[in-house]
């Protein structure tokens, strides 16, 4: 049974949108796993994830985005947070933004130079460092940007898989943490990233 458009954004809090939204009632997590193409700053999920760079002092992009729909005060946080290594996150307040708490992931600059299982680690922690910090923090549902796919130049379907397999891991050690996150959302801003989950999703959560 798939839910209404109109269900799903009561259950999950989420800002109503045009946008095509995805969510096949599949494998044993499919229930806690959505996709949306929005703009991620209108998102009522408890966190969002910020596509950062080192420093956390904003940029372009998404980050961008965020920093002017959150106001100055984020920057302010930001600013003491002192960076945040590439593959990893950090968490500060919302502000202005209708979530709770804005998680600041720095993804790898892709370059074909670079062995890419190098890449994929990295990205990968950045899945995996923002689900443990948004279970940390209370926080149950929470809505990544697809990481490193605009400035920093990772192509859609890589990078899709990288965050699918880090989710599909972490929501998989079913452990105390694990349990307290009730939804993941995918939010994409591009038509070929969209593209990227809506064929990737139901192959690591096949239809049972
Ligand atoms: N809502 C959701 N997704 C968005 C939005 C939005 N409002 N705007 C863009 N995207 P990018 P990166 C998508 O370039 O590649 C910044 O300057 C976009 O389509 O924001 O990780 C930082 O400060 C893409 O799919 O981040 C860093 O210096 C995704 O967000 C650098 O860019 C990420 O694209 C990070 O580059």
């Amino acid at each position: 049974q798939i839910p209404t458009l109109t269900e799903l954004y009561r259950d999950n809090h989420l800002h109503p949108t045009d946008q095509p939204l995805f969510e096949k009632a599949t494998s044993k997590f499919n229930d806690r796993i959505a996709l949306i193409r929005t703009d991620i700053t209108k998102l009522e999920t408890d966190a969002i994830v910020n596509a950062a760079n080192e420093s956390l002092l904003g940029g372009g992009g998404v980050d961008g985005a965020i920093h002017r729909a959150a106001g100055s005060q984020l920057l302010d946080e930001c600013a003491k947070l002192d960076g945040c290594d590439t593959g990893s996150a950090k968490i500060t307040n919302a502000y202005r933004l209708p979530c709770k708490k804005v998680i600041h992931a720095v993804g790898p600059v892709y370059s074909r130079a670079k062995r890419e299982e190098m890449h994929t680690k990295l990205l990968q922690g950045c899945y995996t460092t923002s689900l443990d910090l948004a279970a940390e923090n209370h926080c149950k549902s929470l809505a990544f940007s697809a990481l490193s796919t605009g400035i920093y130049g990772y192509p859609s379907q890589e990078a899709a898989e990288a965050a699918i397999g880090a989710v599909k891991g972490w929501l998989e050690a079913d452990d105390e943490k694990a349990r307290n996150i009730e939804k993941v959302v995918f939010c994409s801003f591009m038509e070929k990233d969209q593209k990227a989950y809506e064929e990737l999703l139901p192959r690591f959560f096949p239809t049972a």
